[in-house]
């Protein structure tokens, strides 16, 4: 048995005891990787686990985040707070240790893994980080490497194409990719779906390849060591087999996803000769995992030696950008801008009062790193001041995500959880939907990720059904965690931004319009009195409202229209607009009763009325789209569409109608 074996054992062992013990979960992937991750973990990867938050550690991602055992028995092996009654309570309620990596529950565990893919592309937006960083900093302080444990599901997944052309072009050769390469996913044999030539694959989107023995240590850790030293990203293929040490199911799809069961368990032992009881590892093993760790400690002292050693001005620099921290003098950037539209009354598509704000921001926020998927002129994402990353050059601050959203939403989380920056990235709401992977992840995991999606209804006009969303809006606020803001004019804009800025634990979609929209009629901007508040009144009537109407974005100056004339013809009008439905939800009760009132009330959206109920009752009048859109310019869609002043009118009477017919019910 070769020297490390009984180490990658410990692995196997825990990894099978755990998903017996929960009668759940995934023992083939950490039995057939226990090699290559022991090499890695135990020869490269520099971590201390008394700081698994230290800025400049390696990252490790687990892509195939089904595997979580495999990760769960190394972060306990080599010392982070993962205790054996931790791994004990593998998936249950509330335990460090859930089904997959939860990024925030458990030390050590940097991103949330689980979708396939979605790890790999995580991880490209780490070692991104990582260079740029760098470029900044220096080697003193950002130094590291990035690696991955992907399976056979996350190269198949189309999101893993994005990130790996994007990582091979930019030549981030600091992301070394693991690939557990057993030819075996669920449903059988990798043959069953899949011919692809991963060495071509990878090769031409610029990435070197090697194939070794996944059971080879050495040869794991001999692939590693050169891929540290190479120019352009690296792809090991760990020839493995899946289950490795089990009799009876080693190789096959049987020992994916499910306990092995008392019997293979303890003959799978015998053949490892691993003669423990179950969560029992010899004291010599836990002593040569825990000295893996004094590489990672040494390095990370070495470290703080150098950062006490830097300039102040260095010093005090990268501790804001690792903190994420907005400058004072960014929101103070941010409220000129919006008294300035307030007083100037500023007529403005929101895309274009977005690019003043960014372009207002670029040159004062370090930690701002912009980005599109290939729309920077429509969505306005890219300052003057931008300057583009490029392959090799990390100096920038404007990443060129390419048509790529998927990968773009997963670089953004990437970067995120790096630290260093707080990123945005821009693409047209209506591919909003290849982008949504991505966002669910960063609202999971409570990553404040901006996205700027533009173009944000039938009032893009002649691009037709195919670029204008209409369900967008309801399947975004659909996502927990997640802060949708769809601003009505160029004031609510900047504090949209603002709101974008402050957030610390979610992520914030701002749904911007591509048409120009009217200022709404206000002397000030006041953050905490409007969009900061996701939902407020802009016109009380003098006389009690007979009705409401409430809108967002495009659709309060149709409101607002209607609003007029309505008083005017002696219904009282109020307009309520709504850029928030999450942040006007978690308004207190009064201040909620207090904006909508008690009158009938109409809701005016270009888009699906799903999710108004949050706002509109029974006998309330909703106006906006029930299907898709269509091709022609913008003015005669809403009106072919019956988004239009005389419809909101219409509407407030059946309103009005519908309240008294209940009343008299
Ligand atoms: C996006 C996504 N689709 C489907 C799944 C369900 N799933 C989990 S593991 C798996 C098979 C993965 O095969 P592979 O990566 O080769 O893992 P191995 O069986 O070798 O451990 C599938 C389909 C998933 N987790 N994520
Ligand atoms: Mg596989």
């Amino acid at each position: 048995m070769a020297p490390r074996t009984p180490m990658a054992n410990a692995i196997r062992a825990l990894s099978m005891d755990a998903v017996e013990q929960a009668k759940s979960g995934h023992p083939g992937m950490p039995l057939g990787m226990a090699d290559a991750a022991t090499a890695l973990f135990a020869d490269h990867l520099r971590f201390d686990p008394d700081a698994p938050d230290w800025p400049d550690r390696d990252r490790f991602v687990l892509s195939a985040g089904h595997g979580s055992m495999l990760l769960y028995s190394l972060l306990h092996l080599t010392g982070y707070d993962v205790t054996i009654d931790d791994l004990r309570s593998f998936r249950q309620l509330g335990s460090k240790t859930a089904g997959h990596p939860e990024y925030g529950h458990c030390p050590g565990v940097e991103t949330t893994t689980g979708p396939l893919g979605q790890g790999l592309a995580t991880a490209v937006g780490m070692a991104l980080a990582e260079r740029i960083l760098n470029a900044r900093f220096g080697d003193a302080l950002v130094d590291h490497h990035t690696y991955v444990i992907a399976g056979d599901g996350c190269l198949m997944e189309g999101v893993s194409q994005e990130a790996i052309d994007l990582a091979g072009h930019l030549k981030l050769s600091r992301l070394i990719v693991l690939h557990d390469d057993n030819q075996i996913t669920i449903d059988g044999a990798t043959e069953l779906s899949t011919s692809i030539d991963h060495d071509r694959r990878f090769q031409a989107s610029g990435w070197r390849t090697v194939t070794v023995n996944g059971h080879d240590q050495a040869a794991v850790s001999a692939a590693i060591a050169e891929a540290k030293g190479a120019d352009a990203p690296t792809l090991i293929r760990c020839r493995t087999v899946i289950g490795f040490g089990s009799p009876n199911k080693a190789g096959t799809s049987g020992v994916h996803g499910s306990p092995l069961g008392a019997d293979e368990l303890a003959a799978t032992k015998e053949a490892l000769q691993w003669p423990y009881g179950p969560f029992e590892v010899p004291e010599e093993v836990r002593q040569a995992w825990r000295a893996t760790a004094a590489r990672g400690r040494a390095k990370h002292q070495g470290w703080q030696e150098r950062l006490a050693a830097a300039p102040p001005a260095t010093s005090s620099a990268f501790t804001r950008a690792v903190n994420r921290s907005i400058g004072a003098e960014s929101y103070q950037a941010l409220s000129t801008l919006a008294d300035q539209f307030a007083a100037e009354s500023t007529a403005l598509a929101s895309r274009q009062a977005s690019q003043k704000v960014i372009e207002a921001l670029a040159g004062i926020e370090p930690t701002l790193l912009g980005g599109s998927a290939d729309l920077s002129g429509s969505t306005g994402s890219r300052a003057s001041s931008h300057r583009s990353i490029t392959p090799g050059d990390f100096a920038g601050d404007y990443v060129n995500y390419g048509i790529r959203e998927h990968g773009m939403g997963a670089v953004l989380n990437g970067i995120q959880l790096h630290g260093g920056f707080r990123p945005y990235g821009s693409t047209f709401l209506a591919f909003a939907d290849f982008a949504r992977p991505s966002v669910r992840l960063s609202a999971l995991m409570g990553l404040p990720v901006t996205y700027v999606f533009t173009h944000d209804s039938i009032g893009l006009g002649e691009d037709g059904p195919t670029h204008q969303p209409v369900e967008h809006l309801a399947s975004l606020r659909a996502i927990p965690q997640l802060v949708v803001l769809r601003p009505a004019d160029a004031v609510e804009t900047a504090q949209a931004w603002q709101v974008a800025l402050r957030s610390t634990g979610r992520p914030v979609c701002l749904v911007l319009s591509r048409q120009t929209l009217p200022a709404l009629p206000r002397s000030t901007a006041e953050f905490d009195s409007q969009t900061g508040r996701g939902g407020y009144v802009v016109v009380e009537p003098e006389a009690p409202r007979q009705v409401t109407l409430i809108a967002t974005g495009s659709e309060v100056g149709l409101a607002l229209a209607a609003a007029e004339q309505l008083t005017a013809d002696g219904t009282p009008a109020a307009v309520v607009s709504l850029p928030s439905f999450e942040l006007f939800a978690e308004q207190d009760a009064d201040y909620r009763d207090q904006v909508l009132g008690t009158a009938p009330r109409v809701g005016v959206e270009a888009a699906i009325g799903q999710g108004w109920g949050q706002v509109l009752r029974t006998g309330d009048e909703f106006v906006g789209m029930s299907g898709f859109g269509a091709s022609g310019p913008a003015d005669e869609l809403y009106e072919h569409f019956g988004i239009t002043t005389a419809a909101v009118i219409a509407a407030a009477t059946r309103s009005i109608d519908n309240h008294l017919l209940r009343l008299g019910n």
